[in-house]
């Protein structure tokens, strides 16, 4: 499925008159025509999201996410991981980049790379980090090989260079619940003095709705959901709930589907233990590197890591919000063969 060029609601005779600035510095004329026509909404960390390719985002996503799919170039060996944001994508960055590397750096080596550095630099997204910076084309063409890449975008977004290739996508998914209570208790962190925090009642309406940044939740999922099953070779999908229940059994489905199976002797020399426990939440979170610093100038790294456990949702839903989000969940996914 190739990448369109703009989304579903084009409507010339209504455009956006009122693009804010801040909204549009350092867009190109190209993003700014564009913002012009999509159809808006109240954003939630920034002032307003607009719906690009039936997904929602602020307006330098999209500038980004445009450039990306213009300009990528995809190696067969390249590996993306993707995710809606909450998903556990720290956590799986963590597992492939060790699993990948593990002959240049052995998990059980105490200057490991994912010692000193958060998972997010080590496996950078295209859509924030190599072509989120203004207007510039990235040169990402000598990284080394095979290239890690991390990106919240939907499969249907990514460009033909990746859907075309024989380029290796996992894909993790996390029951809604869960999702949105990390989701919407991260966002309100980082949203800025300027904007209101959201409550967890308004914001599980606008989540239902389908209108947060990289929502609606199912057009997302079931994106890569549909892929991995016409393309298991080359998507494959996880759930954040498998791997809490059996990351060991996981760890080996990711391997052999990378291409780097771990052998009778990484077994017995317990390769697979070290990188579970070297990604662990408990060992991740209390890293200096984990604990300071931030991550685009916007997200402390600490944020990245909260309680790690399936079920928190119970705490923060009243009855009536698990109804809602039940009925959500059974109207968008039922029948599609993806359930929680
Ligand atoms: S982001 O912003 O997309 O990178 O966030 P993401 O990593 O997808 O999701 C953050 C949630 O994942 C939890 N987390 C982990 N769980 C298990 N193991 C490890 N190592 C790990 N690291 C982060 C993190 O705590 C967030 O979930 P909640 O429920 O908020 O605790």
């Amino acid at each position: 499925m190739a990448a369109t060029s703009t989304t579903t609601s084009f409507t010339k005779s209504h455009p956006n008159v009122e693009l804010e600035n801040e909204e549009s510095e350092n867009l190109s004329h190209e993003c700014r025509e564009l913002l012009l026509y999509l159809p808006k909404e109240k954003g939630w960390d920034f002032p307003y999201f607009y719906l690009y390719q039936d997904i929602w985002y602020p307006p330098t996503r999209i500038q980004a996410i445009i450039s990306f799919q213009k300009h990528f170039q995809a190696k067969d060996n390249d590996i993306i991981i993707a995710s809606l944001p909450k998903s556990g994508t720290t956590w799986l960055k963590a597992l492939i980049f060790a699993i990948v590397n593990r002959n240049r750096f052995s998990p059980s080596q105490h200057n490991h790379p994912l010692l000193i550095s958060n998972a997010h630099d080590l496996v950078p997204f295209f859509e924030f980090n190599h072509y989120g910076n203004n207007q510039q084309i990235p040169d990402i063409s000598d990284l080394p090989e095979p290239r890690i890449f991390g990106t919240h975008i939907p499969f249907h977004s990514l460009p033909d260079s990746i859907t075309k290739s024989k380029c290796k996508i996992i894909y993790i998914c996390r029951n809604p619940f869960d999702h949105f209570v990390s989701f919407w208790l991260f966002i309100n962190k980082v949203i800025p003095p300027s904007l209101p925090k959201l409550s967890r009642e308004e914001a599980l309406e606008r989540y239902s709705r389908g209108a947060n940044e990289f929502g609606p939740f199912w057009t997302h999922m079931l994106s890569y959901w549909r892929e991995s099953k016409v393309m298991p070779n080359n998507v494959l999908f996880l759930k954040y709930e498998d791997l809490k229940g059996d990351i060991n059994f996981y760890l080996k489905i990711v391997a052999e589907f990378l291409g780097f199976p771990f052998n009778s002797e990484e077994e017995s020399n317990g390769v697979i233990e070290s990188i579970i426990e070297l990604c662990s939440f408990e060992k991740m979170k209390e890293l200096e590197a984990n604990k300071k610093g931030e991550f685009m100038q916007k997200y402390e790294n600490k944020n990245f890591f909260r309680k790690g456990e399936v079920g928190d949702w119970v705490n923060h839903f009243s009855p009536g919000m698990q109804e809602k989000l039940s009925k959500v969940i059974e109207d968008k996914l039922g029948g599609s063969g993806l359930s929680f």
